[in-house]
């Protein structure tokens, strides 16, 4: 390590004294000016976490659903996966680290994760449309060249399609060519396969409006869109041409209040769904004749999938292990569908796709989504083997036919992490080929009323959690005050925690009316404010 170009290189890039930021959920969040030592450290981080894997490692700039004036990174592992939970530690380290210190704890990084510095490194990097976002990767890139190591610099792309990249390197092409255009190819191929097989193909088109958020999204589907069938349609609204990256739009927008984006003009039974600020989450809704607004989220995504899979699986005659994996968010109703009506088991895990994905890769088939619509779907390799025989050389028409969907469905799926644009693809394909309407995907089961809402504390870190994030140990009195709380409602249940990616906790609550789950929730916002050290005015109903 050259530790003068360090010093030098890191003067350039100076820590704010005192700061501290935590590895959150998703990597590191905050307001854009007091991420530029973050991303320069950030850089160095990937090119050990390069050499100790051998292989190359991904960096992504941004904060995906948070505010404009945020920024964010997020690391991925060599097969597209989120960085390796005892890797967030030593990204914790370094990015507290005061200006002194930081040769020490580089070093002390190299020699728990045995790093062999003599060894390549590469990083590829990636960025969000944000104002903040190319000079904070360019700090990125600092720290990266800094340690010698290459690195190939994708500009502006969509979080998964960074993932995508990483993980068809590593694999050497395995997974795919690591080129925006490789990847437009095998989603639009395998996209194209299904679409023909659908019994409405050729009949017309198939409409869909797309609310970007005002982010990376829009750009990414713009040139992806010459790949598509003509029969699929789709309408770009709030491309950040004229509005601001989530301003009362995009999935985390939808989801959480529960009504249309701004800037999308709906008609009765149009489909149509929200992008996030990263393009890694998607919800669809509709509003109907009566002009009510429904919101079909991740456990309903979740849903429209496994029953998918699970005909298909059945269909090819073979015993391939499925399961679901949700967290405390999922709404009760979909949990009690997936496990009464589909038979199919589920897990419960706590927030952040590092973890949902985690439980999912246990099973041959492992069907992963939060209710904000962050989700994808695993094959095993063995799985997937066995798959791709079977649409090769199965005698049985209807058995190979079978299989040859699943195939498509593999090849369309982003395994590495949720992908709206490709989730989207799979939701328009198994649509058309079930000649299913949002309204009757909808009517599969019916949600149970719910609330989330937030609650600004002094330190949300004085909440901890057990139990998949479902109870809180601390502080003391708060979980019997909820217990007390859930006790007065019928069919109710509520938790909290804190937030990963916001300086908010998140309270959740579900109950037997709309009436009674905005009072269950507003009353935990209260207890938590009274005995978490609530911030500014208690929360108002
Ligand atoms: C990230 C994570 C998601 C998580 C979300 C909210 O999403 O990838 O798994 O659900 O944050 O996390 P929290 O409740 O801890 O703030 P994104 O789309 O913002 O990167």
């Amino acid at each position: 390590m050259d530790f003068e170009a360090l010093k030098k290189y890191s003067a350039l890039h100076p820590k704010p004294a005192g700061l501290t930021l935590q590895y959150g959920t998703a990597g590191f969040r905050s307001k854009a000016e007091q991420l530029d030592h973050v991303m320069f450290r950030m850089g160095l981080l990937a090119a050990l976490r390069s050499r100790a894997t051998g292989s190359t490692i991904g960096v992504m700039v941004t904060a995906s659903h948070n505010p404009e004036e945020d920024n964010g990174v997020k690391l991925v592992d060599p097969l597209g996966e989120m960085l390796h939970p005892s890797w967030e530690e030593y990204a914790t380290q370094l990015a507290n680290a005061e200006e002194q210190e930081l040769q020490k704890t580089l070093t002390e990084i190299c020699q728990k994760a045995a790093v062999n510095q003599q060894k390549d490194a590469s990083v590829f990097l990636g960025r969000d449309t944000r104002p903040s976002s190319k000079k904070l990767s360019q700090a990125v890139v600092d720290g990266v060249s800094v340690l010698g190591s290459q690195y190939h610099d994708y500009g502006l792309v969509t979080t998964p399609q960074l993932h995508y990249m990483v993980c068809c390197q590593n694999t050497r092409g395995q997974y795919g060519k690591p080129t925006l255009e490789g990847y437009y190819q095998k989603l639009s191929k395998a996209f194209m396969e299904l679409i023909n097989k659908s019994p409405g193909s050729g009949e017309g088109q198939r409409h869909l409006k797309i609310d970007c958020a005002n982010g990376i999204g829009a750009l990414k589907l713009s040139e992806m869109q010459p790949y598509l069938p003509k029969e699929v349609l789709i309408h770009i609204y709030n491309d950040g041409t004229k509005e601001k990256l989530n301003h009362l739009c995009g999935a985390d927008f939808v989801k959480v209040h529960q009504k249309p984006p701004k800037g999308l003009d709906m008609k009765p039974n149009e489909r149509c769904c929200s992008f996030d600020g990263d393009a890694d989450r998607i919800v669809y809704y509709y509003t109907d004749t009566a002009g009510h607004f429904h919101l079909i989220d991740g456990d309903k995504i979740a849903t429209l999938i496994s029953i998918f899979l699970k005909e298909l699986l059945a269909k090819v005659g073979q015993t391939l292990k499925m399961a679901v994996v949700q967290t405390a968010y999922a709404n009760g109703s979909s949990t009690r569908y997936l496990e009464e009506t589909l038979q199919v088991p589920v897990h419960c895990v706590k927030t952040g796709v590092k973890h949902l994905h985690h439980k999912a890769q246990e099973f041959d088939v492992g069907v992963y989504f939060e209710a904000n619509g962050h989700g994808t779907v695993l094959f095993s390799k063995a799985a997937e083997n066995t798959i791709r025989q079977l649409a090769k050389e199965e005698k049985d028409d209807a058995k190979k036919e079978a299989a040859k969907v699943l195939e498509n469905l593999i090849d369309l799926i982003n395994q590495t992490v949720g992908d709206a644009i490709s989730d989207m693809l799979v939701i328009e394909a198994i649509l058309a080929l079930k000649g299913l309407t949002l309204h009757q995907w909808d009517a599969f089961y019916t949600d149970f009323p719910n609330r989330l809402l937030k609650v600004q504390v002094a330190d949300r870190q004085v909440i901890e959690t057990t139990d998949a994030e479902r109870r809180a140990v601390t502080p003391p009195g708060l979980q019997e005050k909820i217990d007390a709380l859930v006790k007065k409602y019928k069919f109710s249940r509520a938790f909290v925690r804190p937030s990963g990616t916001e300086d908010v906790v998140r309270i959740y609550a579900e109950a037997d009316t709309q009436e009674n789950a905005d009072a269950l929730a507003h009353e935990v916002s209260l207890a938590v404010y009274h005995l978490a050290g609530g911030r500014g005015a208690p929360p108002q109903p």
